[in-house]
């Protein structure tokens, strides 16, 4: 079996040490020797009968499983999202449309430098285009036996940072058991790897008035659910993503369904700051389809987020004042200078 370390097929490439492709791929992302799965055993990569060359693996770029992404994510170092909602709140529309703003070209200060599940991506696209002419029944439906799927991006900043970022969609009918069912939060291994949670609270759902009660009500009981089990304890970001903001808006009591809205944000993060939860609220509006007046909003904000590299605490030693030894006199002086 390859070494863990190992982050390219080619033996003579020293990109993990160089950061340059020997093939003179750029960006390295677009090397079909970068990143090899390394959990393929030898033998299943073992010479084709009569030939003396070992067959390269052809990556299918459809979306990933648990698997795929614990390899990858041993790998290098990605952000990873868990979306979470019930059925039709808009996780795979969000998706899709995250991907059609990079195929237009650089969005939020980023451009796209590679995906892992070109295929996945296109495939969720060419759904939620076929969705939203309103022919829902064409719309390939997920079922609670699905397991979570993971779309990678790889995003290349202003700086020219490299940043892989992974989002996991999964049947919302699971997220909709796992409300009562506790005991499949447990089994929600996208939930274990992801440092951030995305809940889509539906607003379509919480602007009309049939369903608004029932709603309110099992959003949050779903909340509770996997915060009183544990599945949110280590996210270092939990937010609650209002979708479809269109509809809020074209209705014909905008301000009233927009301050309610607002009152239950409120509400969510009141309730859960009792219980050491920290929740941060945002509005989106993915497919404006009700009212096309309202575009494509908070989408870029939602990048910047999603990729915004967290600070981690200075590991430096600290210099000591008035210190014996030349070394110490010199750390100090300069931990001086840097303040
Ligand atoms: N008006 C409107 N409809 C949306 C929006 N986002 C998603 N939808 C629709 O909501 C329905 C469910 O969306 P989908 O992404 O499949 O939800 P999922 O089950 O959570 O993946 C589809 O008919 C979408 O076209 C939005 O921003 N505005
Ligand atoms: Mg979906």
């Amino acid at each position: 079996m390859s070494s863990p370390a190992e982050v390219c097929r080619n033996p003579g490439c020293d990109v993990a040490t160089s950061g340059t492709c020997k093939l003179g791929n750029d960006p390295i992302e677009s090397c079909p020797q970068y990143g090899a799965d390394t959990t393929l055993e030898d033998s299943d990569l073992g010479p084709l009968p009569g030939s003396k060359s070992r067959p390269i693996p052809i990556v299918s770029s459809e979306a990933m499983h648990v698997d795929e992404i614990v390899a990858f994510m041993r790998q290098r170092k990605v952000m990873s999202v868990a979306l979470i909602s019930e059925q039709k709140a808009g996780k795979t529309t969000l998706l899709a449309s995250i991907y059609e703003r990079y195929c237009k070209g650089p969005f939020a200060g980023m451009s796209f430098a590679g995906s892992r599940t070109l295929v996945g991506f296109a495939r969720r696209h060419h759904k939620a285009l076929l969705s939203s002419g309103g022919s829902e029944s064409e719309v390939t439906r997920t079922s609670r036996d699905d397991p979570a799927a993971f779309f990678h991006l790889c995003l290349k900043n202003r700086q020219q940072d490299l940043l892989n970022l992974v989002i996991s969609d999964r049947s919302g009918e699971t997220y909709g058991d796992a409300r009562t069912d506790t005991d499949l939060i447990s089994r929600l291994t996208e939930l274990s790897i992801a440092t951030r949670a995305c809940v889509l609270l539906d607003g379509a759902k919480l602007a009309s008035k049939e369903s608004r009660p029932a709603y309110a009500r099992q959003f949050k009981q779903m909340m509770h659910a996997l915060n009183d089990n544990g599945a949110l304890r280590h996210m270092t970001h939990v937010e609650v993503l209002a979708t479809k903001f269109d509809v809020t808006h074209s209705r014909d009591d905008a301000v009233a369904q927009t301050e309610f809205l607002g009152a239950y944000e409120a509400q969510l993060v009141r309730e859960f700051a009792e219980r050491g939860l920290a929740i941060s609220c945002y509005r989106i509006c993915a497919l404006p389809k009700k009212d096309v007046s309202v575009g494509f909003k908070g989408l870029e904000e939602l990048l910047e987020r999603w990729t915004t590299r967290p600070v981690l605490p200075s590991v430096e030693p600290s210099g000591i004042a008035a210190a014996e030894r030349q070394l110490d006199r010199y750390l100090d002086r300069v931990e001086k200078a840097a303040t």
